[in-house]
C-alpha cells in the first residue's frame, strides 16, 4: 500500500530509470562522506580545495553529458540529479561543477574546433585542468550586450589582443584556461576566446570578503594587452547566444541544485524541531511549524517535477530558453524563501554553521543573482507572455 513519503511526496523516484538513480546514489554518498566533513572548515576560512576538481573528475561527473573527450555522455536528467545532490551539501561546490562542466566544457564541445576539444576536454573532464567563464563585467552585469572587453585582430600574426576586465568570475584565481567574451574584430560582434594562464597580460585577482559562496573561489580576471592565436577563438559562434547557449545548460542544472540545498534545510529543520522541546511539546508540534514545512515540503515536491520535466524536454531537443528561465526563477526564490524558514525554526542555533541552514540560506543569495537575477528572469518571462520587453 502507498504511503505519504514527506521526502518524495509525488514519487520523483518512479519516474526516473535505473541508470539515472545508480549514478545519483554513487555520487550522493561521495558528496556525504566526502564534502560534508570539509565543509564548514572550507566555509570558515573562506577557502576551495582544488583537490575536489580532481575528485569530481575521477567520479566522471565533469562534462558528464559529453559524449566522447573522456566524458560520461549521461542525459539531462542525471546531470540535474548530479546537481542535486552536490548542492545538498554547498552551492559553491555546485559551482564549481557546473562551471568547468556547462560554461568551460560545454562551449569547447559545442563551438570549438575539434583541436581544442582534443587540446582541452579530456583533461578539462579529469580535472586535471581547471577553467572558468568571463561574461560578467564591472559596468556589464544583467546587460552583458554593453559589455566593454575588446580584442583587436593582428592579420599578420593571426593574433586577437584582447583588453578589458571581468569580475565575479568563479574558480578565476585557480583556472588553467578561461573563456573569455569579448567584442571582436572585424565586426564588433561578440565572440568567445580560450585564454591560457601564462599569456603575457592575463591576470586573476581573487575577490575576498564574500558573505555567500565562501567555500567557493570567485575572482577577477584581468586583461591587458593579452596576445591570443586565432586557433583559440570559436570559430562560428557570434553574438550573445554564443554566451547564453552556455547559460541555457547551467541555470537548468542550477534549478535542480537550489532544491538540493533547500532539501537539506527541511530535512535538518524538520529533525530539529522535532527533538526540540518548548511548551512540553517539540516545535513541530506547533501549528505554525508544521505550516513552514508544510510549505516547504510542497513547494520542493513541485519544483522538482517542473525540474524533471525540463530535464525530459532537454533530453528530446524540445526546449526553449524560457523554460529554464522559468525553472531556475522558481527554484531558487522558493530555496532561499525555505531556507530562511528553516532557519527561523532552528532559533538561535539556526545562526551557527554547525547547522548549516544558514550557510546555505546564504548560499542562496547569490544563487538567485548569478546566471540571471530573479528579476531579469521575470523580466525574460514577462517578455515572451506579453511580447514587450521591459528590460529598458
Ligand atoms: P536579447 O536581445 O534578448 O538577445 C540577444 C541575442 O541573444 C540571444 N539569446 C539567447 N540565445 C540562446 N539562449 C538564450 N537563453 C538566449 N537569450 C538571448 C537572442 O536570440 C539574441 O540573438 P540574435 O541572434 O538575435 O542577436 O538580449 P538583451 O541584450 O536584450 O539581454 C536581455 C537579457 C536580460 C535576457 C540577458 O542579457 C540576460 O539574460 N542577462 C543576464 C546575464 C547573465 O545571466 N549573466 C550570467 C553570467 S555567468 C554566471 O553568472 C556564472 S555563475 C556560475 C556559477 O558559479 O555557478
Ligand atoms: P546588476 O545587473 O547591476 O543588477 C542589480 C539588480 O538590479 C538586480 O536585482 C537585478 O535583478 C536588477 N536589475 C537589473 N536590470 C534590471 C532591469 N532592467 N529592470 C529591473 N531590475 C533590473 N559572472 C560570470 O560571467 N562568470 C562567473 O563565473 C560568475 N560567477 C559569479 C559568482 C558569484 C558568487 C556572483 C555573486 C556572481 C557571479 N557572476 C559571474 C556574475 C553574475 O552573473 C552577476 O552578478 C549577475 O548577472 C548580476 O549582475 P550584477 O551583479 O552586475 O547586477
Amino acid at each position: 500500500k502507498q504511503t505519504f513519503n514527506w521526502k518524495d511526496p509525488l514519487l520523483l523516484e518512479s519516474m526516473l530509470d535505473e541508470d539515472e538513480k545508480a549514478l545519483r546514489d554513487t555520487f550522493r554518498s561521495y558528496c556525504q562522506a566526502k564534502l560534508l566533513p570539509r565543509v564548514i572548515e572550507a566555509y570558515r576560512k573562506e577557502h576551495f580545495d582544488r583537490e575536489i576538481m580532481s575528485e569530481l573528475g575521477q567520479l566522471g561527473v565533469l562534462g558528464a553529458t559529453i559524449e566522447g573527450y573522456g566524458c560520461a555522455g549521461v542525459n539531462y536528467v542525471s546531470y540535474g540529479l548530479l546537481a542535486r545532490e552536490i548542492e545538498r551539501v554547498d552551492s559553491g561546490y555546485r559551482s564549481a561543477m557546473s562551471v568547468q562542466s556547462s560554461l568551460v566544457m560545454h562551449p569547447i564541445y559545442s563551438y570549438g574546433t575539434e583541436e581544442q576539444k582534443e587540446r582541452f576536454l579530456p583533461r578539462l573532464a579529469t580535472g586535471e585542468i581547471v577553467g572558468c567563464f568571463g561574461l560578467t563585467e564591472p559596468n556589464a552585469g544583467s546587460d552583458p550586450g554593453s559589455m566593454q572587453t575588446r580584442a583587436k585582430l593582428d592579420k599578420k600574426s593571426n593574433t586577437y589582443t584582447l583588453n578589458g576586465a571581468k569580475t565575479w568570475i568563479t574558480n578565476s584565481p585557480i583556472a588553467d584556461i578561461a573563456v573569455v567574451w569579448a567584442k571582436s574584430d572585424p565586426d564588433g560582434k561578440i565572440r568567445g576566446f580560450i585564454v591560457e594562464r601564462g599569456m603575457d597580460g592575463f591576470t586573476t585577482p581573487t575577490i575576498k570578503g564574500k558573505m555567500s559562496l565562501r567555500a567557493s573561489i570567485t575572482g577577477q580576471i584581468a586583461l591587458d594587452n593579452v596576445r591570443v592565436p586565432a586557433e583559440n577563438m570559436f570559430p562560428t559562434i557570434t553574438g550573445l547566444g554564443g554566451p547564453f547557449g552556455c547559460l541555457n545548460v547551467a541555470r537548468y542544472g542550477i534549478a535542480w541544485g537550489a532544491l538540493g540545498a533547500a532539501e537539506a534545510c527541511v530535512d535538518i529543520a524538520r529533525q530539529y524541531t522535532l527533538d526540540r522541546i518548548q511548551f512540553e511539546r517539540p516545535l513541530a508540534q506547533t501549528q505554525l511549524v508544521q505550516k513552514k514545512l508544510a510549505d516547504s515540503v510542497s513547494e520542493i515536491a513541485i519544483g522538482l517535477q517542473a525540474c524533471l520535466q525540463v530535464g525530459r524536454l532537454k533530453d528530446q531537443n524540445k526546449i526553449v530558453p524560457e523554460m529554464i528561465s522559468l525553472i531556475k526563477r522558481n527554484s531558487c526564490g522558493k530555496a532561499l524563501d525555505i531556507a530562511r524558514k528553516c532557519r527561523d525554526m532552528l532559533g538561535g542555533n539556526g545562526i551557527s554553521d554547525e547547522y548549516h541552514v544558514m550557510r546555505h540560506m546564504c548560499n542562496l543569495e547569490s544563487v538567485n543573482t548569478y546566471e540571471g537575477a530573479y528579476d531579469v528572469h521575470t523580466l525574460i518571462l514577462g517578455r515572451a507572455i506579453t511580447g514587450l520587453q521591459a528590460f529598458s
